[in-house]
């Protein structure tokens, strides 16, 4: 199956990264499967030019300790790649401006940035040239990223059209649970990088300690009844959330072990505990040998490459580029 998904190498990753989308590309991985670090992204979020390089090989030992394995699958880092930002071109020419202008995540950023640049408005189009680029099928995301995957899709459908038949049509695939982790601290606002809440995400940097805290000093509710019911507890239904996209169970049955609140939130941190102090080790491990994460993204990008390059001359000579 042809996979293709993203992640911006912004910030350090969080437990909403983790079971949202970082563990869904490990435990989908094939040789099929085209993972990328999407630094003309991050490029929209203003980010300093040192803070960049340094996080984008960052993010790549991250996604190698969360389970990626560069011998089943292509990792690579988007601007390596030059036909991500080409395609993109191709593809502003058969998207609208009123598009665009609807995108949540564009009128949320754009509120948050004072003069905020062209990038961020096209953001979505270059989204669309990753995924369409590589045939790709399925697109494992969190929920966030739903209306972004729709928006591929009308842009595929709409090239095809009046074009002839050229992209391959994708769906976006979120796993069951843990598509959308909540920030523990004010849980109707999902975990993210980009608001700064350090005792409402835990990140997989953390050091037992602090996960501990953070997860006992979560925010819940005073009716003291353990229940999965996202409309009234928010707050615990998002820890239930947490601990079933850690355990593998439902949400419902976990709630159903516990009476009390306070023991839930012990096992929960000591499983949280349990499946990042592994990756954390095998993080500094990697990030002690850069020239092997160089190479590793190197050969992924030649690989890439040799899938997306066809892809965009096919679509450069139905749209009439000599
Ligand atoms: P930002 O707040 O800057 O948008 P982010 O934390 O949402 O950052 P992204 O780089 O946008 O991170 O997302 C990377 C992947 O993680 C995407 O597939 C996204 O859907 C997923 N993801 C992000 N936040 C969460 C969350 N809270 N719960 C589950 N999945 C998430
Ligand atoms: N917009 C996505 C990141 C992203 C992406 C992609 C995801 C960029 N290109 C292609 C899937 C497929 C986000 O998570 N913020």
């Amino acid at each position: 199956m042809r996979i293709l998904s993203g992640i911006q190498p912004s910030g350090t990753p969080h437990i909403g990264n983790y079971v949202g989308a970082m563990k869904q590309w490990a435990s989908s991985q094939n040789a099929e499967a085209f993972y990328c670090v999407v630094d003309l992204h991050a490029l929209t979020l203003q980010i300093d030019p040192a803070t960049l390089r340094e996080q984008t090989i960052d993010w790549v030992a991250w996604l190698l300790a969360t389970g990626l394995d560069p011998e089943v699958c292509t990792l690579f880092i988007q601007s390596h790649v030059p036909y991500h930002a080409q395609m993109a071109w191709l593809l502003e020419n058969v998207t609208t401006f009123g598009e665009l202008s609807r995108m949540t995540q564009f009128k949320e950023k754009a509120q948050r940035q004072e003069g905020y640049r062209v990038g961020l408005f096209t953001y979505p189009v270059l989204m669309a040239a990753d995924i369409l680029l590589y045939d790709a099928r399925e697109v494992p995301v969190g929920d966030d990223q739903r209306q972004h995957i729709e928006l591929a899709r009308e842009i595929a459908e709409r090239f095809n059209n009046r074009f002839g038949e050229t992209f391959t049509m994708p769906v976006g695939v979120q796993p069951t649970v843990g598509a959308r982790i909540m920030d523990l601290q004010e849980p109707t606002r999902k975990m993210s990088k980009s608001v700064s809440s350090p005792m409402g995400s835990i990140y997989l940097r953390d050091d037992p300690k602090e996960i501990e805290k953070k997860i006992k000093k979560a925010v819940t509710d005073t009716d003291g009844e353990v229940r999965f019911d996202w409309e009234t507890k928010p707050g615990l239904s998002n820890l239930l959330e947490l601990f079933a996209s850690l355990s593998g169970e439902k949400p419902e049955a976990i709630a159903a072990r516990y009476s009390r609140y306070g023991d839930l939130k012990k096992d929960l941190a000591a499983l949280v505990v349990e499946s990042l102090v592994p990756i954390g080790a095998r993080y500094r491990a990697l990030r002690a040998d850069p020239a092997a994460l160089a190479a590793i993204v190197e050969r992924g990008a030649r690989k890439a490459a040799a899938v997306s390059g066809p892809v965009y001359r096919r679509a450069a000579e139905a749209m009439g580029l000599f």
